[in-house]
């Protein structure tokens, strides 16, 4: 039987190397579709968590993984890649030290699945990474054993999609860019993909598709240096940045709104349109939005520093010795993230210039991060009124900016996020 038969009378087993945010919800997207799904990951934590239907990924209940424990399995080892029919390949593609692209665990993923390459099979690639990775990277290594790309197993490339903690869209229902390096390996993966997803969107080529997601992010990075850049000009201007933005996006086309903070983190955007600007330097070609935009970004805990410092000079307190709250150190709201954080660099900074830093986030109860290693000020009401200066970094929805306001000595708001007090 053809994989188009296997699909079509959901026979077909699906692999997923990599049970994070984009893995699990797409094991469970698949098993809801009707496939028998196994799932790969190098973390037995995570593999007996599957097995024993208990989530660790909050898009995710463990009450919709019980009700699926009949067609999704883990484990740690690749041999199950023997009876997929096809496999997603969902690992993390971050940054070096460096700065350049770390695509080993694409490599590796692809590597292990090599050895199990059987005619037949298709290999869809989702995680985020530079345009060319599934044709440089992954095809030569599947073809090693002598087996032909759209001809003996089909290759895609498909950017995930997933904005954790979101509601409104999903896995399933969140359209989905999908390029194959043949059209026979796009017929592949359109309708495995068809079959648990309700809009499929095939583009020309694996290439254009990872495309597609780095302009998604990067739209995403500059805007955000735009803004935050908009708030050093608004300075200059005597002008609150915050005001302008409100009615600019009054605007009701035309016009996306941003705001500026304390910098970006995340898995995604400070990371995405480092690989594409990468990419193009390789090429003699300097993407110079990207870089633009990363230095802006990247500036902006120290531009908060000199905030704070300014606002404690204001009262002739020097930072050295300063009690400063930092209060939200996740790198977004009502997340407990800490992925590429900004407050991390703030609390870093601000360790430097000697001032005793606390922290207050009530989704991250503590971390160990560069050395660093914190624990959250338990008691809030109290932290407030003993800091020198508090620090809005997260402006997490739980927080009572009333009472922030209220028992605060000093407030600089990265966020904006007092305006709610009114
Ligand atoms: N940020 C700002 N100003 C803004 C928007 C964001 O400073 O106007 C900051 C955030 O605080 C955060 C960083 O930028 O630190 C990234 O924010 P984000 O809203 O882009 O959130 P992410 O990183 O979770 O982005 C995800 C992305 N999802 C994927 O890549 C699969 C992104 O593509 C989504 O567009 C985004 O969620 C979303 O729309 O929420």
């Amino acid at each position: 039987m053809s994989l188009l038969e296997k699909i079509d009378r959901r026979e077909a087993v699906m692999g997923i190397i990599g049970l994070g945010y984009v893995g699990l919800p797409l094991a469970v997207a698949c098993a809801e579709a009707g496939f028998q799904v196994r799932g790969i990951d190098i973390d037995a934590e995570k593999v007996a968590a599957v097995n024993h239907q208990e989530s660790y990924i909050e898009d995710v209940t463990s009450e919709r993984l019980a009700s699926l424990a009949e067609r999704i399995s883990a484990t740690t080892d690749y041999a199950v890649l023997a009876e997929c029919d096809a496999v997603s390949v969902c690992v993390p593609t971050p940054l070096r030290k460096t700065g350049d692209p770390d695509v080993s665990y694409i490599i590796s993923a692809t590597d292990q699945i090599a050895r199990y390459l059987h005619p037949g099979m298709l290999v869809v690639l989702e995680s985020t990474t530079y345009p060319g990775t599934t044709t440089e990277i992954a095809l030569p290594r599947l073809e090693e054993g002598g087996l032909r790309v759209g001809e003996d197993f089909y290759l895609c490339f498909s950017p995930e999609r997933v904005d954790p903690g979101r509601k409104d869209w999903t896995t399933q229902t969140t359209p989905k860019v999908i390029g194959g390096v043949t059209p026979a390996c796009l017929a592949a993966g359109e309708a495995l993909y068809g079959a648990a997803m309700e809009t499929i969107v095939p583009v020309s080529s694996p290439a254009a598709a990872e495309m597609a997601k780095l302009l998604e992010n990067t739209f995403r990075a500059v805007n955000i240096a735009m803004v935050n850049e908009m708030l050093l000009m608004c300075e200059k201007l005597d002008l609150d940045v915050w005001e302008v933005i409100e009615a600019a996006a009054t605007k009701p086309f035309g016009f996306m709104k941003f705001t500026p903070g304390p910098g970006i983190g995340g898995h995604c955007i400070p990371i995405d349109p480092l690989y594409l600007s990468w990419k193009l330097k390789s090429l003699k070609f300097t993407a110079r939005f990207i870089d633009l935009a990363d230095e802006i970004n990247s500036a902006m805990p120290e531009y908060w520093v000199v905030q704070e410092q300014a606002a404690l000079n204001a009262l002739v307190k020097p930072v050295k010795g300063s009690q400063i709250l930092v209060l939200g150190v996740a790198y977004k709201k009502d997340t407990s993230d800490l992925r590429e954080s900004p407050a991390l660099d703030i609390i870093h900074l601000l360790g430097e210039k000697g001032a005793v830093v606390v922290y207050h986030d009530p989704y991250v109860s503590a971390f160990n991060h560069d050395g660093m290693a914190m624990i959250s000020e338990p008691d809030l009401a109290a932290a407030l009124p003993a800091a020198d200066c508090v620090v809005i970094v997260t402006d997490h929805s739980v927080y009572d900016w009333a009472q922030i306001a209220r028992q605060s000595r000093l407030v600089v708001d990265t966020r904006n996020a007092l305006r709610d007090r009114d």
